[in-house]
Formats: C-alpha cells, sequence, structure tokens
C-alpha cells in the first residue's frame, strides 16, 4: 500500500497543528494493482499462471512479492491450459494472466478450451485504452478483446474503476464455478492499475464470494423417476464422465456403483474414479456393453462424438445415424443438456455430489443387483479381451511399438498411483487410454472434448504445482512440440515432471512420403530427432530410450528423483494408425467406407 502526498502536503512541516497552515494528515491509499492482488488473495487464489509485459509486468512482480505463485510461461496458450486444468483439479478457477491483443489472443484458445471442457477458468488480460480503441487510433497492441472474447467463453467482463475490481473478480468468480463450470475473461484495461483510491475505502470494496458454486439439489420426482427407469432394466450401465471426477464426490459414486452391482465404463479423464481393475469395471467389454445395455446412467458425461452420440454401430442402432435405443437417465448440472443427441427417458438436473446422494438413498436393502446373465456375459468378453491384451503386451519386438513401450508404463503407474498422468497424441493418446489402468480419481488428464494438441506442458506443470506428486506424461512426438519450449519452465521451477515421448517420427507414423519427391511428407518429421536433448539444454535429465528396460530404468529414475526428466522413447514408425482410433471422422477414410 503507498502513501501518497495528498493536497497541501507540502506546507511547511513545522506549522503547528490545528493552525490553517497545517499540513493534512498523508492518506493512505490503495492502486489498481493492490486491489486486484488483495481480491484474488481474499478468494483464497494462491496461484496466478501467466506471462509478463505491457501492462502487467509490474502485476506479476507484485502478486509474487506479496506471496501468491507466479508462474510464468513460455508461452501463453500454455499457461491458459494450465490454467484451465488447475481448475478441474481445484474445483477453484485457475487464473491466466496475459498481456493485451497478442498475449490475450495466445491465452483464449485454452479460455474455450476450458469452457467447453467445464473447467473453471478466468482469463485476466491487460488492455489498451478503451478511448482510443473505440476510436481505432492505433494504440500499443490496440484490440477489442471484450468484444472477441464474448462468444468464446462463458462470461466476460471488464473494469473501468478501481472500486469496481472486487465486484468484477467475484463476477468472474461466480461465473467459471458456478453451474456448468467454464472460461470467463476478465479485461484489466492498463490505466486502472495506476488509479488509486483511499485504502480503507478500497479494502471495503473488495468481495469475498461466499458459497461459489451453490449445491443445486435434484427435485424429488425426478430422482423417482431416474430409480423406477433403473429398477426396470435388464442390462443397466453406468458411464462416468469428467463431470463425475470435477464434482469430488468419489466415496458417493463408489457407493452408488457398488451397491446397484451395475457394471460402469469410465469416460478417459474419469478413469481412476474407481480403479480400472475393479471387478465391475466394464471397459475391456465396451464395444460389447454399449449396444447390448438397455438402461444407461449418465453421470457428468455428454452424449458427443466421444459416445458417438448415442448413435450408430457403436450402441447397437441399425445405421450410422439411427439411435441405439437405450434409455438414459442423465445426471448433469446443466439442464439444457439433456435430449442434445437422443431421447432422456430421465433427466437429472443438479450437481453430482447432491443427484449422487439422493439416488444412493433409494438404494435400501431390497435393492435387486442386475441380472447374472448380464454380468456373466461382460465378464466373460471382458477375460477374453483382457487375455488377448496380456499376450500383446508381453511381446518385445524391436525396435519397441506402442504396446511394448505403455506395457512399462503400466506398471509404473501401477507402482505409483498417485502420480498424474498427463496424455496427448494420437496413437500415442488412444494406446495409453486403454493400456495404462489409473487408480486413483483424478489423475488422469488428457486432450479432452476436443481432442487438442498443444496441452501436454501446460498441463504438466499446473499438475505438478497444484499437487505436488509426481507427473507422467505420455506424449506423442507431434504433440509435444505444441508446448515443447515449456521445458524450459519445468526445469526452470524444478518440477518432478517426466515426459514420455513416443517417437514415431511423426503425425500417426513416420512412413509417409511426398509423392512428387520434393518435400518431406506433411506428416512426417525429422528422422530419429532427439527430444532428450531439449531437457538436456535446460540442465533436466534426458535419455534416448530405445528398449523397454532402458525406458523402466530412466521412469524409476525420474519418479525416485523427482528431476525433471525426457526419455525419448524410439517407436517403430510404422507402429501407429491414422487418426489413432478416430479414423471414421477423417473424411478421405470415411469416403473410403
Ligand atoms: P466426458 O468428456 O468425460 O464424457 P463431458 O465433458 O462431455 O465429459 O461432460 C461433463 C458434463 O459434466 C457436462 O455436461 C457438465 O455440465 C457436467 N458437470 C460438470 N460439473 C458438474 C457438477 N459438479 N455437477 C453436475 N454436472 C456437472
Ligand atoms: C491444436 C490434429 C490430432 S492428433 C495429432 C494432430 C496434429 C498429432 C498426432 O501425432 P503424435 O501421435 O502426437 O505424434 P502419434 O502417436 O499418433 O504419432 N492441432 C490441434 N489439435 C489437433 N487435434 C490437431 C491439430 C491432430
Ligand atoms: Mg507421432
Amino acid at each position: 500500500m503507498a502513501t501518497v502526498p495528498q493536497p497541501g502536503f507540502n506546507a511547511p512541516a513545522t506549522a503547528p497543528a490545528g493552525s490553517p497552515a497545517a499540513p493534512a494528515q498523508p492518506q493512505e491509499t490503495i492502486d489498481g494493482f493492490q486491489l486486484v492482488i488483495e481480491a484474488l488473495k481474499l478468494n483464497g487464489i494462491d496461484t496466478v499462471f501467466g506471462l509478463p509485459g505491457i501492462p502487467i509486468t509490474d502485476l506479476t512482480r507484485k502478486l509474487q512479492a506479496e506471496g501468491l505463485r507466479m508462474i510464468s510461461f513460455r508461452h501463453e496458450q500454455n499457461a491458459g491450459y494450465a490454467a484451465s486444468i488447475a481448475g478441474f483439479l481445484t474445483k477453484t478457477p485457475g487464473i491466466c494472466l496475459t498481456v493485451s491483443a497478442p498475449g490475450f489472443l495466445n491465452g483464449l484458445t485454452a479460455l474455450t478450451h476450458a469452457t467447453v471442457n467445464c473447467f473453471p477458468m478466468i482469463l485476466i488480460s491487460g488492455s489498451s485504452e478503451r478511448e482510443i480503441v473505440d476510436l481505432s487510433q492505433g494504440d500499443y497492441e490496440e484490440m477489442d478483446q471484450l468484444a472477441i472474447a464474448k462468444p468464446l467463453c462463458k462470461a466476460a467482463f471488464r473494469v473501468l474503476n478501481a472500486e469496481d475490481i472486487g465486484v468484477g473478480l467475484a463476477r468472474a468468480i461466480r461465473a467459471a464455478v458456478s453451474g456448468r463450470p467454464g472460461g470467463v475473461y476478465l479485461d484489466l484495461p492498463a490505466k486502472l492499475f495506476a488509479q488509486t483510491m483511499e485504502a480503507a475505502a478500497g479494502k471495503a470494496s473488495l468481495i469475498k464470494v461466499v458459497d461459489a458454486a451453490p449445491r443445486q439439489l435434484p427435485a424429488p420426482d425426478a430422482v423417482a423417476r431416474a430409480l423406477d427407469l433403473l429398477k426396470s432394466a435388464k442390462k443397466p450401465l453406468i458411464l462416468l464422465g469428467k463431470g463425475a471426477a470435477y464434482a469430488q464426490c468419489d466415496a458417493d459414486i463408489k457407493a452408488l456403483v457398488e451397491k446397484t452391482g451395475i457394471p460402469y465404463l469410465c469416460m478417459s479423464m474419469a478413469k481412476g474414479l474407481l480403479p480400472d481393475t475393479h471387478e465391475q469395471a466394464a471397459g475391456a467389454a465396451r464395444s460389447y456393453v454399449l449396444p447390448e445395455a438397455d438402461v444407461v446412467v449418465l453421470i457428468g458425461a455428454r452424449l458427443n462424438w466421444l459416445l458417438s452420440h448415442g448413435k450408430g454401430k457403436t450402441w447397437g442402432g441399425k445405421d450410422h445415424k439411427a439411435w441405439g435405443g437405450q434409455q438414459y437417465v442423465q445426471v448433469d448440472i446443466s439442464p439444457q443438456e439433456a435430449d442434445s443427441n437422443v431421447p432422456i427417458a430421465a433427466p437429472l438436473v443438479g450437481d453430482i455430489g447432491s443427484c449422487v446422494a439422493e439416488l444412493l438413498k433409494g438404494v435400501g436393502s431390497g435393492w435387486n443387483k442386475p441380472p447374472k446373465e448380464w454380468i456373466d456375459a461382460i465378464a466373460e468378453r471382458k477375460n477374453k479381451n483382457v487375455a488377448k491384451m496380456a499376450e500383446t503386451l508381453a511381446k518385445d519386438p524391436s525396435p519397441m511399438n506402442f504396446h511394448s513401450a505403455l506395457n512399462v508404463v503400466r506398471d509404473i503407474v501401477k507402482a505409483n498411483p498417485d502420480a498424474m498422468l498427463v496424455n496427448e497424441g494420437a496413437n500415442a493418446l488412444d494406446f495409453t487410454r486403454s493400456i495404462v489402468d489409473m487408480y486413483k480419481p483424478r489423475k488422469r488428464i488428457d486432450v479432452g472434448t476436443w481432442g487438442i494438441m498443444g496441452v501436454g506442458m501446460g498441463y504438466c506443470v499446473a499438475a505438478a504445482v497444484v499437487t505436488k506428486q509426481p507427473v507422467i506424461a505420455i506424449e506423442g512426438d507431434s504433440a509435444f512440440g505444441f508446448s515443447g519450449m515449456e521445458v524450459e519452465t519445468i526445469c526452470r521451477y524444478n518440477l518432478p515432471v517426466c515426459i514420455v515421448i513416443m517417437n514415431n517420427n511423426g503425425v500417426y507414423k513416420g512412413t509417409d512420403v511426398d509423392p512428387t519427391g520434393r518435400d518431406p511428407a506433411p506428416t512426417v518429421f525429422v528422422k530419429g530427432a532427439r527430444y532428450d536433448k531439449v531437457m538436456e539444454a535446460f540442465g533436466g535429465v534426458g535419455v534416448n530410450a530405445t528398449t523397454p528396460a532402458e525406458l523402466r530404468k530412466a521412469m524409476e529414475e525420474a519418479i525416485q528423483s523427482r528431476k525433471p526428466t525426457l526419455i525419448n522413447a524410439v517407436i517403430d514408425e510404422t507402429a501407429g494408425t491414422e487418426s489413432g482410433r478416430i479414423t471414421s471422422l477423417n473424411p478421405s477414410a470415411a469416403k473410403k467406407k
């Protein structure tokens, strides 16, 4: 807090008190910088991800000086992804702080990603002078940021006066975490930071948000409808999505699954809500249970492309557009989600914690577990598929392929169930998701709803900072390239991150050639690239691993030492498939069908 001279301060200091010439008492004031910091602190926000520059350089310094963690990145997009996943992991908005125009735009992709994935995040950007921007007079980094952000996030606000900083942050926090969580933009023009106001009034203007994400209880008749439908089921299935992981009501979800005896599937980031090795886990029989199930309970999962929109062969529909005919209970906080793709017989609108608690009350001692035939049929498929997978994993081809490398990762994650697992790529993503079992909630974080490349290193930084646990990142070589320079950030903050690059020389595989013979094919990278050297450049540990044994040793050492480590896992360049497992969405592949 600065003490600034008030009018009359220059009067002689010797003048007797009370005389007309007496100086007024210096008034304690507070400026915009400090108000922003106090507002964040008051609301329990202790970490900011960002990148300095005009007009927020001093804000980054002052945040640090005031004891907040200011994690400074090499590119705003990665800071934004870090903020988005911090929001997912903590249920409090992750904060990303950027400079105006280009920095803002760099952060915007992550803000939209947060919104699309229902993660609470606030992008705070400095901006240039309104008067100049609105007349297009060519200010430094001129851009109407608020207007641009609005259609791309859940809510957007601008604060013009220091006395509104408290309100601005309070509105941003509420918008980010209440209802369906999402990304919020908060525009802070440069002039705001230098504004001062009387300190006591400034402090009084701040708002500590009470109950930012209020419980939303489901209606009793909706609960009864859901339970009735479930009781009628012969082949019920529970499908857990990342909303269920976000909700942090792990014990009740486990109780619901176990008391009902219903088999369950986990969407990618819900893996580990119950261990993948749980006897009711049906993941290894996914392609059997989806078309066969008659009643499906969706908990925090949307019937979007990741679930084939509830339609087509995946769900037993007669053609690719046909509804599979399943009856659904859909537990979601958004009242608009039901019927977005197929009819929802029993929508249950409320927060997942409250909804699951209400469902549990209806699952008493008289509850009939699913018919034995259903459970046995699933077990049969599951055992067959697990045995087949074990056979594949046991092979030791040279060069390594995805399976033999991921067999190692699978063991390491099993031995370190508290470690965070970051995952992106195409084959590197799909194989990891199906091969590497998860044992605890919110440990697996990945490309999410958009299947976005580039989240990797931002996620690693946030996961390490927020959870303090070791982080393992399984990265496609292409995927890594989107955020690779943040290896420096990982080294700078000395974070316990072990990056494994599944290096197959390119996007999907490394074997394409330019038919004209002129250039490298668009999907192919420098052959035999040594990504481990990138880590060494910044003082971390780099390892080139050509066998599972080398990979295992390097990963064990990384977890043990907690040193930033990058392992270049050399994978057979012919091993991958085009688009990993989503070949059907590739127009040329679809045409061939
Ligand atoms: P996945 O990709 O894992 O299938 P989605 O992102 O499609 O998951 O779905 C997550 C759903 O969870 C969204 O529809 C969102 O509204 C919902 N959701 C998020 N948090 C909560 C919560 N606390 N309570 C209820 N629903 C939630
Ligand atoms: C922001 C398109 C999907 S997957 C992928 C790209 C470029 C890379 C796949 O290669 P990688 O994995 O990572 O080496 P692997 O194991 O199959 O070889 N830009 C963005 N997001 C997406 N999804 C793409 C492009 C894409
Ligand atoms: Mg690759």
